[in-house]
């Protein structure tokens, strides 16, 4: 196959899960849902800082998460241990989730207005990259057991994020990582985002977390009116 054709295959894949994409973003807007992309290689800790934050979270908040392995459905059935609802999405030979299996995903999962749904995405630090789900934020996890040098040498994945999470802090007595360097290295492929340091096993840092996420939730609710409010305005204008 040509490399041109090849491009246009990829733009056209792209284009598309974009357009799904669009649809997922209209139906959390109308929903007032605060939707957050969590993006790592494998083993970062993303289920084990879920599991924490949803049972830290979900007494405040209505919760729910989208699950994304290649097999399996060990992590959705972990998050269900906490009592939030998990739909676990199996991508197979799919080194990604992509909007389109997002969409399906909401037509079961059938979140509630006013939510914070986590989408766990498959464990990679290169293709979740490059594909929307209509998510409000990407939330790179990078544990200090990968190397500080990761955003240099996987720039887009952090170009991508709004929030670095440095996991298992806990280590850090026990390995050579340079924290400094690996947020400098961050923030030179994109100067704006944010990075909390946390343990997900300890609790450390679990609380600046938690604080981003009400302040994004609550960023997103300004300006909304529930579909019952709206057609109660109408009905008693
Ligand atoms: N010491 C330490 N270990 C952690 C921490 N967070 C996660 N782990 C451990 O890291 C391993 C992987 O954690 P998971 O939560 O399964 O990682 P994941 O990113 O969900 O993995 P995949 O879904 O397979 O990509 C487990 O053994 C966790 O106990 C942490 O903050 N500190
Ligand atoms: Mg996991």
């Amino acid at each position: 196959m040509s490399q041109a054709r090849m491009v246009q295959i990829e733009q056209d894949i792209l284009g598309k899960n974009n357009q799904y994409a669009e649809a997922n973003r209209r139906l959390f807007g109308e929903r007032g849902m605060l939707v957050l992309n969590l993006v790592s290689s494998p083993g970062s800790g993303k289920t084990t800082l879920l599991t924490r934050s949803l049972e830290d979270l979900q007494a405040d908040m209505s919760l729910a998460v989208i699950e994304g392995d290649q097999q399996t459905s060990n992590d959705a059935e972990r998050i269900r241990a906490t009592g939030v609802p998990a739909l676990q999405i199996n991508t197979g030979k799919g080194c990604h989730l992509d909007a389109h299996q997002v969409g399906h995903a909401l037509e079961h999962l059938d979140p509630a207005e006013r939510s914070v749904l986590f989408i766990e995405n498959v464990g990679n630090l290169v293709c979740p990259a490059a594909f929307d789900l209509g998510e409000a934020h990407k939330v790179a996890i990078l544990s200090v057991t990968e190397g500080e040098d990761k955003p240099i040498k996987y720039p887009d994945m952090f170009d991508a994020a709004d929030l670095l999470l440095l996991n298992k802090i806990d280590l850090l007595p026990y390995l050579q990582f340079d924290v400094d360097k690996c947020i400098d290295y961050a923030r030179r492929v994109n100067p704006g985002i944010q990075v909390l340091q946390v343990s997900a096993t300890s609790g450390e840092g679990m609380a600046d977390w938690y604080q981003w996420i009400r302040l994004a939730h609550q960023t997103r609710l300004v300006g909304f009116r529930s579909a019952s409010a709206v057609a109660e305005r109408q009905v008693n204008p």
